[in-house]
């Protein structure tokens, strides 16, 4: 992967969690406060409101210099244009995603053990999320929260990003730092936050600050 500084926080999209009729001026917002790769992740939208939905995010992402990933579709990352796609443990696989993206395309895999970010990486995967490593809003539909011990394993294992997922709030991102995670994804921590651009910045300077301040 070219730039996984831009990772380093990575806005995952859900309507439900945050305010549902301005995601795409909350996703703005987070942009404007240096947020560098969002991933469109609705999983109730028709064909048609997802394509509508990655357009308006594309034009925001683009404008801001951010990548998109498109979850679990490659075929609607290409029709709108975006830098890759974030495959779960339903998608299809690795290399069949790469034949739609291409080299240059950007994938993602949502990995839950330090075994599943091994074979992510054999498989091809640019970077990966780890995760939930803490409890999480929605905490039955993720399963229980791995802690810190999968995520000290994987990063020791493999060379790609290993972002940690779940629960992340600005103490949770220090402690996963130090931990070894190339950076943090998050739903609610920005989303769901009272100002996201404030949440959004917060976890920028954290996240890109030198590994001495997260001490
Ligand atoms: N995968 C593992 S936990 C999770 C996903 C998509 C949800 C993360 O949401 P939040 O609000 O940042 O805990």
């Amino acid at each position: 992967m070219t730039h996984p500084e831009a990772f380093s926080v990575y806005l995952i999209t859900d309507r439900k969690q945050g305010r549902a009729d301005a995601l795409v001026p909350d996703v703005a917002a987070a942009l404007a406060a240096g947020i560098r790769a969002v991933q469109l992740r609705e999983k109730d939208l028709s064909d048609r409101e997802l394509f509508a939905l990655g357009v308006a995010l594309r034009d925001c992402t683009r404008q801001a210099g951010a990548r998109l990933l498109i979850n679990d579709r490659a075929d609607l990352a290409l029709a709108v244009e975006a830098d890759g796609v974030h495959l779960t443990r339903t998608s299809y696989s690795v290399s069949a995603a790469r034949r739609l993206v291409g080299e240059s395309g950007i994938i993602g895999v949502s990995t839950h053990s330090a075994d599943e970010v091994r074979e992510a990486e054999a498989a091809g995967a640019d970077f990966v999320t780890l995760g939930p490593i803490y409890e999480t809003p929605s905490k039955r539909r993720y399963g229980r929260p791995l802690g810190m011990g999968p995520l000290r394993e994987a990063v020791q294992s493999v060379r790609i990003p290993v972002l940690a997922i779940g629960g992340i709030k600005l103490p949770e991102a220090a402690a996963v730092l130090r931990a070894g995670a190339a950076g943090v994804a998050v739903i609610s921590g920005i989303l769901a936050a009272p100002d996201v651009k404030a949440a959004a910045a917060g976890f920028v300077s954290r996240c890109t600050a030198a590994p001495s301040e997260n001490l």
